[in-house]
């Protein structure tokens, strides 16, 4: 297995002319409705480095969008995916069953907050496994209202677009969309009318009220929300929020769902995000950094909640597939065994004081927030103004990505940098890619 060297190197401008060709091909080739964040091809990867077809090496802070989290082609998953590669490849778990999948689903019942008796099914996407865990609360509450959060973003499929917020690109045009879906406040504090200090009482009154008055609590099957709000710009709930939602909740019998797709598997410097917010979910969807890259998804939850589905109501031809299954047994190993969670919360305490720093000196830093390796800085016109500046976030994105560095962006407002490195990244890489940042906002700001 050849090791990726860690380390920045470029030998083109990016994108290089072999990327470009290739872009060429794509245009006549993939459908325009498939974007691209950065048009550099990969040919190899590891730890935190894409290698491209021009010989670039890119540093990472994006993980293929929060899922290599144990590093790309990481030696674990490898080795498991050759061996139940030339196993077998796939037979229907409904069909004929295999180990593979008892076995992921008993570490998900392990590893997810809470000690109570738990059941998981495994699903392809992480689309697929919020559809799937609204259905199993629907199906064990008897009722059919579901409250989703402003910023949330759950997927792109006809019921998880209804769910999600954001319009473009996600919904534009796609609709209409599934019903009896009702959208509530976050408690979003960096944007809270009066201030971050009441941002969680207020949200969590506005949201009873509107749920009492508008939708009505014993309708209410589901309240699916994101413990950090991934897409819409790593919004980290104000404390405390979270709890008295799913206080609530049980009180009324209703279905508390975390999505956990992007925040879990030690991304945010513990198993699940959830915990810091000292939530134990219901159900918990889990999918991106459960398997080192191969596509898997879940459900996991409340052996009552989840056994009370009939025989056969849920499934799919490739849910569970033993080589997504193998590649998640060893994620979770080397999760385990390489305390990733730790490596995470060391990313935080490196990243969040470089970047403070940062926003002291530079005012169109409007906030640094995010737990772990999931960071984030909201970009603002600055000048005593919190207006939303997307042109700027936008610049300094393609600026860190000429320089050799891949960053996403995020946000309702599209006016959010995420950071997403692999949780294996070396300190050296780290921090050269917040060098980058640095230059670039000094630059641009
Ligand atoms: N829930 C919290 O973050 C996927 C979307 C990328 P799928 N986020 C990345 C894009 O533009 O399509 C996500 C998520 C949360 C659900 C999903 C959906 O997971 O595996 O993309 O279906």
């Amino acid at each position: 297995m050849s090791m990726v060297p860690q380390q920045r190197l470029l030998r083109t401008e990016i994108p290089g002319p072999r990327s470009l060709e290739l872009h060429v091909r794509k245009s006549a080739a993939v459908s325009a409705g498939v974007g691209t964040t950065l048009p550099v091809y990969i040919e190899r990867a590891g730890g935190g480095i894409l290698v491209d077809v021009d010989g670039n090496q890119l540093i990472d802070f994006g993980s293929g969008i929060a899922v290599t989290s144990v590093g790309n082609a990481a030696p674990r998953i490898v080795e498991a995916v050759r061996q139940q590669v030339g196993d077998f490849t796939h037979t229907c778990f409904m069909v004929t069953p295999y180990e593979e999948y008892l076995a992921v689903c008993e570490a998900l019942n392990e590893v997810t907050p809470g000690t109570h008796e738990k059941r998981s099914a495994l699903f392809n996407s992480g689309s697929e496994a919020v559809e799937n865990a609204i259905k199993i609360a629907r199906h064990a509450t008897g009722r059919t209202a579901v409250i989703a959060f402003d910023h949330a973003y759950h997927g792109r499929t006809n019921l998880t677009m209804a769910l999600t917020a954001k319009s473009m690109p996600y919904k534009h045009g796609f609709g209409p969309f599934a019903g009896d879906i009702y959208r509530v406040p976050m408690a979003y504090p960096y944007r809270w009318p009066t201030g971050p200090d009441r941002c969680a009482e207020e949200a969590f009154a506005a949201f009873v009220e509107q749920v009492h008055a508008q939708v009505g609590e014993t309708n209410v099957a589901a309240v699916i929300v994101e413990p950090i709000q991934g897409e819409g710009g790593f919004i980290v709930p104000a404390p405390g929020f979270l709890r008295a939602v799913a206080e609530w909740c049980r009180e009324h019998g209703i279905v508390f769902i975390a999505d956990e797709i992007q925040s879990g598997f030690c991304r945010t410097g513990d198993w699940f995000a959830s915990t810091h917010e000292g939530v134990v979910p219901d159900l918990i969807t889990t999918a991106k950094g459960i398997a080192g890259g191969l596509p898997l998804a879940a459900v996991t939850g409340r052996a009552e909640l989840m056994d009370a589905v009939h025989g056969g109501g849920l499934g799919g031809t490739y849910g569970g597939n033993p080589v997504a299954c193998a590649a998640a047994l060893a994620a979770i190993e080397t999760m385990r065994a390489d305390d990733l969670a730790g490596a995470a919360k060391r990313i935080e305490s490196i990243m969040v004081s470089r970047l403070q720093a940062m926003a002291a000196k530079y005012d169109v830093i409007g906030d640094v927030r995010g737990r772990g390796a999931m960071i984030a800085v909201e970009l603002v016109q600055g000048g005593g103004s919190t207006q939303p500046n997307s042109a700027l976030t936008a610049q300094i994105s393609a600026a860190c990505h000429r320089e050799g560095l891949v960053t996403l962006t995020a946000g309702t407002f599209g006016n959010v940098l995420r950071f997403l490195p692999p949780l294996v990244i070396g300190e050296d890489l780290l921090n050269e890619g917040i060098d980058i940042i640095e230059g670039v906002v000094a630059r641009l700001a």
